[in-house]
């Protein structure tokens, strides 16, 4: 295991990888594997059987926790699985504060399943985090956020919340999924659990979908290590190897995204066709400040407001060709979504009207293709 002291970039390259001691192998092999042969009952050399534990997945899971400063990392078959592996940590009664900007299908599961077993949920406006107090009750055991949210890109103080959740005898739990840890780690920022959509900026090449959750807490440690084997969502070996192979690029990727980002956002901010650009690199975010203060970059995420309504937001849409119109984010390869029909549809349509999910707001994952193909191909879809 490296330390904490070296880089980031040397850790995602080194962490949680040895050298094979049988053939010398520099990168990590793919252990296909579904059980571990034992000498005698009960003795093994670290390993029984894979729901509980793989090398190649163990690799990862090392090399994740060590990016996301935390000490247990778990990898999961997606983010859905990643967030419902937390909830475990609940019973029936508990009662959750979440954002209100929040993924699409992390309110459905947090509405759809686990409301169901009489876990209460309240989705309160988090940017201001003040605006939380009245929202806590004596049963509040979770705060769950991302920041920046999905969507909206709405930034959410996570020092500031993290005290209010330890204040209450919350847990915080951040979806890191916009920002990676190459930008931002919750747990240096007082969350307690951190987790992620690998499907994303982690693997990087929109080829598999995943998840990861880390925490720093011997406690918190223990009791996810026992959920994650019980419910047995983990990742797989492959994807596992996929995600440990990715996660060595990160940094310069995270880098060109952002720079393509920002290029875009700037473009957009100054088209005559687009209403409103929300984008947490520019000026006029109402919260650019604490972006500066609680991230080391801006991330590749943009989102816009059309001109006009939905006839003219479809054209543009549709009329994209570097950019693919494609739900996800995070992988090389721009893309361009419409929330409101496609990652937050799952939503009562009042609750996207509130929010401000509407016909006319697009979501655009800046990839890393040259910028000035990424603006012409803005510029001819807007015409
Ligand atoms: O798709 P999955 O790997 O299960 O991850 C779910 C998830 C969790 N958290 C965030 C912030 C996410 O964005 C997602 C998945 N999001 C999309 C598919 C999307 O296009 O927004």
């Amino acid at each position: 295991m490296q330390s904490f002291e070296e880089g980031f970039e040397t850790r995602a390259i080194h962490a949680g990888h040895s050298i094979e001691p049988v053939t010398g192998a520099v990168t990590t092999p793919i252990y296909m594997t579904s059980t571990f042969a034992q000498p005698t009952p009960g003795e093994h050399l670290g390993y029984e059987y894979s729901r509980s534990g793989n090398p190649t997945r163990a690799a990862f899971e090392a090399c994740i926790a060590s990016l996301e400063s935390g000490r247990f990392g778990f990898a999961t078959a997606s983010g859905s699985v990643a967030t419902a592996t937390i909830l475990q940590l609940l019973k029936t009664g508990d009662h959750v504060i979440c954002c209100d900007d929040l993924y699409g299908g992390t309110q459905r599961q947090f509405n759809k399943l686990f409301a169901r077993f009489g876990i209460e949920f309240s989705y309160v406006d988090l940017s201001d985090p003040s605006s939380m107090d009245e929202h806590i009750r004596a049963n509040t055991r979770l705060v769950w956020i991302e920041s920046p949210t999905n969507p909206l890109l709405k930034l959410i103080d996570i020092e500031a919340v993290s005290q209010r959740a330890h204040a209450a005898g919350a847990w915080l739990a951040v979806d890191n999924t916009f920002m990676s840890p190459y930008f931002q780690r919750p747990l240096e920022l007082g969350a307690d659990i951190v987790m992620h959509s690998t499907t994303k900026y982690i693997a990087g090449h929109s080829d598999l979908v995943g998840g990861a959750i880390v925490t720093d807490d011997d406690d918190l440690g223990e009791q996810l290590a026992f959920y994650t084997n019980a419910l047995g969502g983990i990742q797989s070996t492959f994807d596992s190897y996929l995600c440990l192979r990715s996660v060595k690029t990160l940094a310069v990727r995270m880098q060109a995204h952002e720079r393509n980002a920002i290029a875009v956002a700037k473009y957009l901010e100054d088209h005559p066709a687009i209403d409103r650009v929300l984008f947490p690199g520019l000026a006029s975010h109402p919260q650019h400040e604490l972006a500066t203060r609680q991230m080391s970059g801006y991330g590749g995420m943009v989102s816009a407001y059309l001109k006009g309504g939905i006839s003219e937001t479809r054209k543009f849409l549709e009329g994209v060709s570097v950019f693919t119109l494609a739900e996800s984010l995070g992988g090389v390869e721009s893309l361009v979504e419409h929330p409101a029909l496609m990652t937050h549809a799952s939503l009562p349509a009042s609750v996207r009207d509130e929010l401000g999910i509407g016909d006319t707001l697009v979501r655009l994952s800046v990839g890393i293709e040259s910028e000035a193909d990424l603006l012409a191909d803005l510029d001819q879809a807007l015409s």
